[in-house]
């Protein structure tokens, strides 16, 4: 159809009865809404997009939909506002923003995330914006790291030389929390115990700080602030971000008061080797979420960092709900706007469970995870995107392979519905590890 050369579209996510998609005519960047699904046929679907008086179709694949699972819920979502704070996405046709609800956010969040697993990104907006996660299994604190949270960091290689001593790029740190289910009722209404990271005692650190964002007269300007020092500031609206308001307006109709600690400013303008300048936002020491790449141990968070009010360890046994929150207040010129965590998911990190399972389980390439597994299981690669695309087998212990695939660069489920129960090998190259089917 001639309309579809007329746009360029990317389909964000899909869920369930109907998908989601920006549409960009060319020299008019507009995001147009529903895309309904019509139709099936093996693994690619046809979809209909309307924008304007034009109407295309077109066929897309439809991603690999995990069937266990994942190993996190989303169970509340209170973003400060940000270019990539977009409520309409949540709205059902006809409804307004008023009426929108934390579970009816959470499904959309929750659908998005299943089907696309550890890379659908959640943006919790500036300095205060939270997302809330229940494990669905108790996360017990063993030595060393216990969970992954993956972001969207990465490092820019147009700064190589500075990566040596001082690793910098797109770090957008948020400050983990986590909660134990105390009173066992499955909600996060227990004490919140902080995350220590490398900055928690630094002297540019605020403990305490207060920010409050306020609703514009009109509700698609930029979005003023104050804190509790006195300063005042804007979210400004961005040029490619064009929805209705940046305000997440079914949390408030006027203000929106949130606190926590506010790591320092982590940005600086750099020029590059070519001449331009570019703001640079530097990472972290450790313990921070979306602050280092998901291959990095710098994204692995440990439960025995967490303290109480006073900053004393809190000798959690184990965790079943984890926080992250934006810790800077920081908004930048040239195109980038202001800094926003972005969440993807919390692997919890897999441990040899027995002396039987030997220590190529747990070989330098992947980790797989349960293990004991059932209809299948979760592969990530501890090089993360470095051996993504290489062709992986799933083999039986008569050599035969019995599934084949290609690593991705975040976790992906492996199912294994309708394989005998037993001893497999997952080999990539000379790298293999164990996976037993019970
Ligand atoms: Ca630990
Ligand atoms: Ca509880
Ligand atoms: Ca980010």
């Amino acid at each position: 159809m001639d309309a579809v050369s007329r746009f360029v579209f990317g389909v964000s996510a899909y869920a369930g009865k109907c998908y989601f998609c920006s549409l960009v005519p060319y020299g008019a960047p507009e995001r147009c809404g529903l895309v309904r699904y019509r139709e099936r046929k093996e693994d690619m679907r046809r979809f209909f997009i309307s924008g304007g008086t034009a109407l295309a179709a077109f066929l897309l694949p439809v991603l690999l939909v995990a069937q266990s699972g994942l190993p996190f819920e989303i169970v509340e979502y209170r973003p400060a506002p940000g270019q990539f704070v977009d409520y309409t996405y949540f709205l059902e046709e006809g409804q307004s923003v008023q009426d929108l609800d934390n579970a009816q956010v959470c499904a959309y969040l929750n659908a998005q995330c299943e089907n696309m697993p550890f890379s659908y990104l959640v943006s919790l907006g500036g300095f205060g914006g939270s997302v809330t996660v229940r494990l669905k299994e108790s996360l017990p604190d063993g030595d060393g790291a216990d969970f992954k949270i993956y972001g969207n960091a990465f490092y820019d290689p147009a700064y190589t030389p500075a990566l040596t001593d001082e690793p910098g790029g797109s770090a957008e740190p948020g400050i983990v929390w986590v909660s134990r289910d105390e009173n066992g009722n499955g909600l996060p209404d227990d004490p919140w115990y902080e995350l220590a990271g490398s900055m928690t005692d630094d002297t540019a650190a605020v403990a305490g700080y207060t920010i409050t964002y306020y609703v514009p007269d009109s509700i698609s300007g930029d979005i003023p602030w104050r804190d509790s020092r006195g300063d005042t500031g804007r979210i400004a609206r961005m040029e490619m971000h064009r929805q209705e308001s940046y305000f997440p307006l079914w949390l408030a109709s006027d203000s929106l008061v949130l606190s926590g600690r506010l790591l320092p400013p982590n940005a600086r303008l750099e020029t590059k080797p070519s001449g331009a300048a570019q703001w640079v936002l530097y990472s972290y020491g450790w313990g921070y979420a979306d602050n280092h790449p998901n291959n990095s141990n710098l994204s692995d968070m440990d439960i025995s960092w967490a303290v109480d009010a006073e900053g004393n360890p809190a000798g959690l046994e184990s965790i079943d709900f984890v926080r992250v929150v934006t810790a800077v207040n920081q908004q930048l010129d040239l195109g980038v706007g202001e800094t926003s965590t972005e969440f993807a998911g919390v692997e919890p990190l897999s441990r040899p469970s027995s002396g039987r399972e030997g220590s190529d389980a747990f070989s330098s390439l992947f980790r797989l995870w349960p293990n004991p597994c059932q209809d299948g299981f979760w592969c990530s690669l501890v090089s993360g995107d470095a051996s993504a695309g290489l062709e992986a087998g799933l083999y039986d212990l008569s050599g035969r392979c019995v599934k084949e695939m290609k690593l991705r660069d975040c976790p992906f489920f492996v199912g294994m519905d309708g394989l005998p129960a037993g001893l497999y090998l997952l080999r990539a190259g000379s790298a293999y590890a164990r996976i037993l089917k019970k």
